[in-house]
């Protein structure tokens, strides 16, 4: 891989010991719980991917996780000329005017779960909505194709569940009566905001002519 260890791979999830690199996404992100939920969401439509790691690239910062996550996508295409995808995900709280959205990283390495619970102790509306936008390109595209999923639901009083990741243990969709946190991955990706956009993505993938395949 070229330009300076700007991105690593480090894992993998295919249907072969040996992936086929014609037909592999690579999807950019350094969180492996993402990579997971991928990972089940493809096995169902037989594509395979392969984690990569961004290496000293601070993430750029926009308005929304679209925007995040086709820059990111168009920055990773740029410097390793590979077919990649990037996920962007945040979550919205109806109380707070949709924060901490696109900042959603930074406010859970900052103050986290607990704090955005007290923020919340006075605020009868809990309705909160997860969002995820995923961002693909690859050498001969000049753009990024931005698939989009989301789920309603609401922040719990205090954290349940210890599974998952992130804002996972005080979220509960309204499709169910457990948090995120709660659910095994199967569970989750049923309905999940990721899960609805890797869906529409991998169908997406799974019907696009591939240039690159022969
Ligand atoms: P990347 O390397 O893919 O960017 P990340 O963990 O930084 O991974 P995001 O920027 O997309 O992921 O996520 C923003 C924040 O929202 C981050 O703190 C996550 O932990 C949290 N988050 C995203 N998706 C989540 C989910 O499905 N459940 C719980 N928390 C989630």
């Amino acid at each position: 891989m070229n330009s300076r260890s700007y991105i690593g791979a480090i894992g993998r999830c295919t249907m072969n010991a040996f992936p086929d690199l014609k037909t592999t996404v690579f999807f950019v992100t350094g969180n492996i719980h993402k990579f997971n939920e991928a990972c089940q969401v493809f096995g169902t439509f037989g594509i395979s991917t392969v984690m990569m790691k961004r290496i000293n690239v601070v993430e750029a910062q926009f308005d929304t996780i679209e925007e995040i996550a086709e820059r990111s996508a168009l920055e990773a295409v740029q410097k390793t000329h590979l077919p990649v995808f990037v996920e962007d995900a945040g979550l919205f709280i109806k109380a707070l005017n949709g924060f901490p959205g696109p900042y959603s990283s930074y406010v859970f390495r900052t103050i986290g779960n607990k704090a955005i619970l007290k923020l919340m102790c006075r605020l009868r509306n809990r309705n909160a909505t997860f969002r995820s936008a995923i961002a693909y390109s690859e050498p001969r595209m000049k753009k990024a194709i931005v698939f989009v999923g989301k789920v309603d639901g609401k922040l719990l009083k205090k954290e349940r569940g210890a599974r998952g990741f992130g804002f996972d243990p005080i979220f509960q969709p309204n499709f169910a009566s457990k948090s995120f946190a709660e659910m095994t991955l199967e569970e989750k990706n049923q309905q999940s905001h990721r899960a609805l956009a890797l869906c529409k993505f991998a169908e997406w993938y799974a019907l696009k002519p591939r240039a690159h395949k022969s």
